[in-house]
C-alpha cells in the first residue's frame, strides 16, 4: 500500500489545514479555526493505522465484535486523540508559535454527548479498550443531530435547551454517502409459499458516518459507525411548484426526525413510537451492514456465530433477535428454527438495571403497527421459549408477550447466547429477581462482567499531574496495564511519596477552584475537603440524602461555629430527565440549600455547596481528579454497578458509599480501612420494606427531623414555605429508596470522614492506596473478560502471521 503515513511535522500539517480545510490565514483564525485545523492534522495521522487495522482484519477474517448501543458518550475527541498518538508536546509547541494556547483550543471542542450517563460512557470506554487491545470491532449507534440537552438553572430550577454539537464542522467523521440501507416501517406481511414477505408502508434510509477510534499509540484503530436517517425521496417537486414549501420538504423532515435527538431519559421506559423507530432503525442498519460484510467472505450462513459476536447494550437493540431472524428467513431463505439457532449463537445481551420502571416493554398494538413482521417472529420466539420451559420442567414460565406488551428483557435473554450483569452483586440479583425464571430454564446463560473505565481518558488524560508522578515512579506501562499501579502500595507508607501524591491532588483542587471562580464567580478554598457527587439525578442515587445531610451539617456549624470543623466544599453535578419532576424538585432544593449555606456569614468557609450547571464528560474530567471524597450512596441493590465510583478511586479519592453495585468490589480491592461503608445491605433493604414507616425513622433522628421541619417551614425558600413541599410529601408518603432509614448511618459515616480528613497524613495514605489498588477497574480487564467468556475473540495485536 502507498505510504500515507503523514510523517511530516504536525506544525506544517496544522498550517496546511488552516489554509486548505478551514480557509483562514493565521492572523484571521479564531480559536475554533485553530481547533478545526489541529483536528484535521491529527486525524490525518490516524488514517494509516486505521487502514492497516482494517486490512489486517479483512486478511485474517477472524471473528469480529459488533457493539450495538443507542448511546456512545464520547465527550471531547481531540485531546484524547492527541494523547493516544503521543502528540501533546508537538501540538503545544506548534500552536504556541502562533501565540495560541493548546488548552484553549482543545477546550473549545463541544462534547459529543450522544448518551445519558453510565451506559453510554461505558460504551465509549469499551471502544477505547477494544482498540487498545487490538480486537477487531465496530461500534454501531445513532448519529444524533442533537445530543443530551444543555442544562442551566433559573432561580435554582433546571431549564433544558437543545444541544447542537454539529454546528461547526465535525472533523472526526468520514461521511459514507454510498453506504446506505433501507429501513422499513409499517405495512403488510404476505405469505408466498412458505416464505413471508414484508412490504413496509414507509421507508427511510440509514446512512453511515465513520469515526476512527485509535488505541494507545494507535497500534490498532477500530471504527465507530453511526447511522443518520435520510429520506428516500429528498423532495416533493409538485407541492413545491404549487408554492406549498412545507409540504415539499415534509418527506425530508419526517425521515430525519428519526436521528434528530437523543432521548434524555436514563431510567424510565418511555414507550414512544419514535423511540421504537430509533431502536429498529439503527439495529436493522447495523445488521444489514454486518451481514453484507460477512457474506462478502462466507457462503455458509451457519458460520455466522463463528465469525460474528454481537453485543446488545441493554435492551435498546433487542429487536436484533427478530430482525436477524427475519433477514435469515425472509431474505436468505432459512427455516425459522435454523435462523433462531444462528441468531442465538451470535447475540449477547448486557443488562444495566433491575429497576422495574426502566425495563423496556412495548405495547403489542404499537409493535404490530410499526413492525408487523417482527411481531409475528416475536410470537414464534415466545413459542420456542415455552418449549424450552417445558423441557426444563421448571414451574413458572416466563413469557415474552405478556399482558398486551412485549417484554424486551425476556426477548433479549431468549435470543442471546450469553447474558451478563455489570457487577458481582448486580449479576447475583439478576439471578435471584428479575431473571430468576429464565435463569432456571437457562442456568448457564448468565455471567458477570464487572464494568471498568479507560485509564487513557480517566487518568492519563484528565490527571496530568498524576500521570507524571506515575511515570516517574513506576514507568509508563500502567497506561495499558493498569494493575501495575499495585507497585504503589508500599509507597503508601513512604512519607515523601505521600507528599508528592497529595501535591498533585492540591494542584488539581486549585485547577478546580480557578474553574469555579471563572465559570460561577464563586470563591472556594482549596484547603477544604472536596466532597463530590456527580451523576444523573435520580431518587435511587439519593442526592436528596446528601442534600439533607448538608443542611444538617449547616445547622450543626451554626450552633457551634467555633468548634473544630473540617472545612468542606460539597459539589453536586448532574441532569434530571426533563419529564422526571421529582428529580427536578430535588435539584431545586439543592440549589436553595446551596444559596442559603453559601450566603451565611456564620458558616463561612466551613461549608460551601457548589452545583455547576450542565454536568458532562468534560466537567467530570475537571472534578474527578480534584476529589477528596467520592459519594456513592445509592440504595443498596439499585445501582447496577456505577463507573464514576471507579474513576474517583483511581484518582485517589476515598469513597463514602453503600454496599451497592461495584462499591462492593471497590471495598474488596482497596480494603475496608480505606473506604467508608455505611447503611443497609441489599438484603436488609428488602427485609425493611415490610411495614416501613418513614415518619418512624424521622422521629428517631433529631438531626434529620430538624432539617425536615426547616424545609417544611420555608427556611430554604423564604417567603414561599410551600416551595419544597412536593419533595417532603413524597418522602413521607413513599420513601421507596429509604433515605430516612439510612440517614443516621450516613450522618455518622460523614462525621468519621471529618475526623479522617483532619489527620492529613492518614488520609494521604488512604488516597494512595485507593489509586494503588484500583487498577483492576480498567475497562481493558473488562473487555478481556468479554473477549474470553462472551465473544470468543482474540487480539490481532502482534499477530503478524
Ligand atoms: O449503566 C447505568 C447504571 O445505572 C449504572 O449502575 C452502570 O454502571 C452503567 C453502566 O453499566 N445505566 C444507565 O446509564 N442507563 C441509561 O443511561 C439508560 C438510558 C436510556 C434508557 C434507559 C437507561 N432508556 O430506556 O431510554
Amino acid at each position: 500500500m502507498k505510504d500515507l503515513k503523514n510523517t511530516g511535522s504536525l506544525a506544517g500539517a496544522i498550517e496546511f489545514h488552516l489554509a486548505h480545510s478551514v480557509g483562514k490565514t493565521p492572523d484571521a483564525a479564531s480559536i475554533t479555526d485553530w481547533r478545526l485545523a489541529l483536528s484535521r492534522a491529527v486525524r490525518d495521522k490516524l488514517v494509516t493505522p486505521w487502514f492497516d487495522a482494517t486490512h489486517r482484519t479483512y486478511a485474517k477474517d477472524r471473528k469480529r465484535v459488533y457493539y450495538l448501543s443507542m448511546e456512545f458518550l464520547l465527550g471531547r475527541i481531540l485531546e484524547d486523540a492527541v494523547n493516544n498518538l503521543g502528540l501533546e508536546e508537538e501540538a503545544k509547541e506548534a500552536l504556541a508559535a502562533y501565540g495560541v494556547n493548546f488548552a484553549e483550543v482543545v477546550n473549545d471542542e463541544p462534547d459529543a454527548a450522544l448518551g445519558n450517563g453510565g451506559l453510554g460512557r461505558l460504551a465509549a470506554c469499551f471502544l477505547d479498550s477494544l482498540s487498545c487491545l487490538g480486537i477487531p470491532a465496530y461500534g454501531y449507534g445513532i448519529r444524533y443531530a442533537h445530543g443530551l440537552f444543555h442544562q442551566s438553572f433559573e432561580d435554582g430550577r433546571q431549564v433544558e435547551m437543545a444541544e447542537d454539537w454539529l454546528r461547526h464542522q465535525h472533523n472526526w467523521e468520514f461521511e459514507r454517502s454510498e453506504c446506505t440501507y433501507d429501513i422499513g416501517f409499517g405495512g403488510q406481511v404476505t405469505e408466498t409459499g412458505s416464505r413471508a414477505q414484508w412490504t413496509p408502508s414507509d421507508v427511510v434510509m440509514a446512512q453511515a458516518y465513520d469515526t476512527p477510534v485509535p488505541g494507545w499509540q494507535a497500534s490498532w484503530t477500530n471504527t465507530l459507525r453511526l447511522w443518520s436517517a435520510k429520506p428516500k425521496k429528498i423532495f416533493d417537486l409538485d407541492p413545491f411548484n404549487r408554492g406549498d414549501y412545507m409540504q415539499a420538504a415534509a418527506p425530508e423532515v419526517l425521515a430525519e426526525t428519526i436521528s434528530r435527538v437523543l432521548y434524555p431519559d436514563d431510567s424510565t421506559e418511555i414507550g414512544k413510537e419514535l423511540r421504537l423507530k430509533q431502536e429498529f432503525f439503527f439495529t436493522s442498519a447495523s445488521l444489514q451492514d454486518l451481514m453484507r460484510r460477512f457474506l462478502a467472505h462466507n457462503g455458509d450462513l451457519r458460520a455466522l456465530p463463528s465469525k460474528v459476536a454481537i453485543q446488545m447494550n441493554d435492551t435498546h437493540p433487542a429487536i436484533a433477535g427478530p430482525e436477524l431472524i427475519r433477514q435469515l428467513t425472509d431474505i436468505h431463505g432459512l427455516s425459522f428454527e435454523d435462523a433462531f439457532d444462528i441468531a442465538q449463537g451470535t447475540l449477547n445481551y448486557t443488562n444495566h438495571t433491575l429497576l422495574p420502571e426502566a425495563l423496556e416493554a412495548w405495547d403489542v398494538g404499537l409493535m404490530t403497527k410499526v413492525l408487523p413482521r417482527h411481531m409475528q417472529l416475536i410470537e414464534r420466539i415466545d413459542d420456542r421459549l415455552s418449549r424450552d420451559v417445558k423441557k426444563s420442567e421448571t414451574g413458572v414460565a416466563p413469557r415474552i408477550v405478556d399482558n398486551g406488551s412485549v417484554n424486551m428483557g425476556t426477548l433479549a435473554f431468549t435470543c442471546a447466547r450469553r447474558v451478563n450483569g455489570v457487577s458481582a452483586l448486580h449479576t447475583d440479583l439478576m439471578k435471584q429477581t428479575v431473571f430468576s425464571d429464565l435463569h432456571a430454564v437457562y442456568p448457564d446463560r448468565i455471567l458477570n462482567q464487572t464494568n471498568g473505565v479507560t485509564p487513557r481518558r480517566w487518568v492519563h488524560g484528565c490527571n496530568p499531574g498524576l500521570r507524571t508522578l506515575l511515570n516517574e515512579t513506576i514507568g509508563t506501562g500502567w497506561v495499558n496495564d493498569l494493575e501495575q499501579l499495585e507497585q504503589l502500595t508500599p509507597l503508601a507508607d513512604d512519607a515523601a511519596f505521600r507528599i508528592r501524591f497529595m501535591a498533585v491532588k492540591q494542584e488539581n483542587k486549585q485547577r478546580l477552584v480557578d474553574w469555579v471562580a471563572e465559570t460561577m464567580g464563586v470563591q472556594i478554598s482549596p484547603d477544604a475537603m472536596f466532597d463530590i457527587q456527580i451523576k444523573r439525578i435520580h431518587e435511587y442515587k439519593r442526592q436528596l440524602m446528601n442534600a439533607l445531610e448538608t443542611a444538617a451539617l449547616a445547622n450543626a456549624i451554626r450552633r457551634a461555629p467555633d468548634e473544630d470543623w473540617t472545612p468542606r466544599v460539597k459539589f453536586f453535578g448532574g441532569k434530571a430527565a426533563p419529564a422526571y419532576l421529582d428529580a427536578k424538585n430535588i435539584i431545586w432544593l439543592i440549589n436553595d440549600i446551596a444559596k442559603s449555606v453559601n450566603e451565611d456569614p456564620v458558616i463561612g468557609d466551613r461549608l460551601k455547596v457548589i452545583y455547576p450547571p450542565n454536568y458532562n464528560v468534560s466537567m467530570a474530567e475537571i472534578l474527578i481528579p480534584a476529589a477528596d471524597l467520592s459519594e456513592q450512596i445509592s440504595t443498596a441493590g439499585k445501582e447496577a454497578s456505577g463507573t464514576g465510583n471507579m474513576k474517583f478511586a483511581l484518582n485517589g479519592a476515598v469513597t463514602i458509599g453503600t454496599l451497592d453495585g461495584a462499591n462492593v468490589e471497590i471495598r474488596d480491592h482497596v480494603g475496608e480501612d480505606n473506604i467508608y461503608i455505611f447503611g443497609m445491605t441489599a438484603d436488609q433493604v428488602q427485609a425493611a420494606r415490610d411495614g416501613y414507616v418513614t415518619q418512624a425513622h424521622i422521629d428517631r433522628s433529631p438531626v434529620l427531623k430538624e432539617v425536615i421541619e426547616q424545609i417544611q417551614t420555608g427556611f430554604y425558600s423564604p417567603g414561599e414555605p410551600n416551595r419544597h413541599r412536593p419533595v417532603l410529601e413524597k418522602l413521607l408518603r413513599d420513601d421507596y429508596f429509604m433515605v430516612a432509614a439510612d440517614f443516621d448511618a450516613y450522618w455518622d459515616a460523614q462525621r468519621q470522614v471529618d475526623q479522617g480528613f483532619a489527620d492529613r497524613d492518614a488520609w494521604a495514605r488512604m488516597a494512595v492506596l485507593n489509586t494503588a489498588r484500583s487498577g483492576w477497574f480498567s475497562s481493558d480487564r473488562t473487555i478481556k473478560g468479554y473477549a474470553r467468556d462472551v465473544w470468543g475473540v482474540e487480539s490481532l495485536l502482534g499477530d503478524t502471521t
